[in-house]
């Protein structure tokens, strides 16, 4: 509380303030105001205030390298006439005015005067914000302006600091240049993190585990099919980030950068993504981490990657209409309506897509031959999830959740649910007792029994669609917020339900090992990785694919997670889409 002087008074000391405060100094006079306002022998004459309006960034916050304005206003509290200069620092840099450029501001009884000054390109962390008002300098030599305040010579009247305010900002890193808050990004893959249900069939637990990608490239050699780029024996590749520079010369023919583009016979660019190098590793590697090791560390192999899009530019048309029509004015031509997209990646070694039924002596045979035609090096699976950023209950922002299997994506979009209520536990479709809430959706009942891959599966991939996907409740939070992964067995294909079939394929049953996922690291983007993550350059950048090359292997192994469709590209990386491939594979 402030307790004001009586008006007789409050003259009295202001007369006193004034005798004091043209006291001349002899010496060359300070850069700068010094100490805390106001300076006073027997009581405050407060002659001023300024006050500070820092923005907050709003649900964003404010964010690393993303200038901000800070508005200020001046009041002059005195019976007379003051003037003065207004100076504000960020940390203790001064910062440029929009307004007066310094200049001496007069002030009359009870008189505001308000201005804004400019935090450029800040850095991450704590700012501290600390305005200060003060009379001007009056010395009988030069008097100029330096970057602290006024400096002057000869016989100087000084500063009277009349007002100082100070606050904190706080400035969210923004390391993967992608204008989101990486505390952001971090909070939705700790938050939405799903919950693995791997399956048994033919008699056993999964094979083919998940693996490190530090510790797949350490286990591998680099084979190349592609004239203009090196191999690299597996010696070179103790070094995993080798691969994306195996020429050794800096042209990074490994890494997916704006130049990986050729001139075609017209003179237009053309894509040379992805190229024909290969991660081929040793069998062992193939069949990823111990089974104990990734029960416990519960996110060996999985990466995350969040961004900011527009409602316009989820990949998906039919929910990026529905998104649009559920946001925003018809009549604009773009949905700018922001959106989480959190998508998380799984590698493993190898896609055992196919298990020969067991038969004597033919059994072995067989095997060889479907490894060879249907099988695969390296696998990379995914699971995403759109959020609403407005929304702050997390189980409430989950606009849709996509799982993906055998190239064919199955959306839920939740705003078509049609009924919800917990799994039984202990039954078929809820063998390993989590608290699982299953949404049902307009298509629930119809039925999915996918053919082989390249068959018509128009009708059973539409009745996919919206028919059913499942949260499990986190264990502390008690919120319904982890999608549920049903993980083929061998072939590691994501299904959001143990339902449906597919011709030939294992079960996923959900009924093996099992875990919540732990937060993924975040890799960041492409061409500006996450900085301490060390897969993070690996994922988000190679430029091949990721798994092991033979000649009989003719279905080839995955490329990264970038070069998928399901991954969202920076849309205003202009450099980086000219060498983005027209149609991105699955
Ligand atoms: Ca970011
Ligand atoms: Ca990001």
């Amino acid at each position: 509380m402030k307790i004001w002087p009586t008006r007789s008074i409050q003259i009295l000391l202001a007369v006193v303030s004034l005798i004091f405060a043209a006291s001349p100094s002899k010496a060359v006079a300070p850069a700068g105001p010094q100490g805390n306002t106001p300076q006073c022998l027997l009581a405050c004459v407060v002659k001023a205030t300024i006050a500070l309006n820092p923005p907050t960034g709003g649900i964003f916050g404010l964010l690393e390298n993303h200038s901000f304005l800070v508005g200020y206003t001046v009041s002059n509290n005195f019976v007379a006439n003051i003037r003065g200069i207004v100076t504000v620092t960020y940390n203790g840099q001064v910062l440029q005015d929009l307004g007066n450029q310094g200049a001496i501001i007069t002030l009359s009884p009870m008189q505001q005067y308000t201005g804004t000054v400019l935090v450029n390109s800040p850095p991450d962390g704590i700012g501290s914000i600390v305005a200060k008002f003060y009379s001007p300098l009056s010395c009988t030599g030069y008097a100029g302006s330096g970057s602290s305040g006024q400096t002057g010579i000869g016989d100087c009247i000084g500063y009277e600091l009349y007002a100082t305010m100070s606050t904190d900002v706080t400035v969210a890193p923004d390391k993967d240049g992608d204008g989101l808050s990486d505390t952001i990004e971090n909070s939705l893959l700790a938050t939405y993190a799903p919950l693995m249900l791997y399956s048994q069939d033919h008699g056993q637990q999964e094979q083919y585990a998940p693996i490190d990608v530090l510790d797949f490239v350490r286990a591998s050699s680099l084979i190349s099919v592609d004239a203009g780029v090196p191999g690299l024996p597996n010696s070179a590749l103790q070094d995993p980030n080798a691969i994306l520079d195996p020429a050794k010369d800096g042209t990074n023919l490994g890494r997916i950068t704006s130049k990986q583009s050729h001139l075609d016979t017209n003179g237009q660019p053309v894509s040379n993504l992805p190229r024909a190098i290969y991660v081929s590793p040793s069998s062992s590697a193939q069949h990823g981490a111990p089974r104990s090791s990734v029960v416990s560390s519960a996110n060996i192999g999985l990466y995350g990657h969040v961004v900011l899009i527009n409602a316009a530019e989820v990949g998906d048309p039919v929910l990026a209409a529905e998104l649009s029509a559920m946001f925003c004015d018809t009549n604009r031509p773009v949905c700018d309506k922001a959106i989480y997209k959190v998508e998380y990646w799984q590698y493993y070694g190898y896609s055992h897509d196919f298990e020969v039924p067991n038969v004597p002596i033919l059994g072995d045979v067989l095997k060889g031959l479907a490894a060879d035609l249907v099988d695969h090096g390296g696998d990379w699976c995914t699971v995403q999830l759109y959020i609403d950023p407005d929304v702050v209950a997390p189980e409430s922002a989950i606009l849709a959740v996509y799982h993906y299997a055998h190239g064919l994506q199955f959306g839920f979009d939740f705003a078509q649910v049609t009924a919800r209520g917990p799994t039984p536990k202990s039954t078929a479709e809820n063998p390993t007792k989590y608290d699982i809430d299953q949404l049902q959706g307009p298509n629930m009942g119809q039925p999915v029994n996918l053919p082989v891959t390249g068959a018509d599966s128009t009708v059973d991939l539409k009745n996919a669609q919206n028919n059913v996907v499942q949260l499990a409740m986190d264990s502390v939070t008690k919120r319904y917020v982890h999608p549920v992964v049903y993980v083929e067995w061998g072939g590691h294909e994501f299904w959001p339900t143990s339902g449906w079939s597919f011709a030939y394929t294992s079960k996923h049953s959900g009924d093996g090992y099992n875990y919540f996922a732990a937060p993924p690291p975040n890799v960041g983007e492409i061409g500006q990785p996450m900085p301490g993550v060390s897969a993070a350059i690996l994922v988000t950048s190679f430029a091949g694919y990721w798994g092991y090359y033979g000649w009989e292997n003719q279905n080839k192994p995955p490329q990264g997670p970038p070069l998928h469709s399901q991954w969202s590209w920076l849309p205003h990386d202009a450099l980086l889409q000219s060498v983005r491939p027209g149609k991105l594979p699955f």
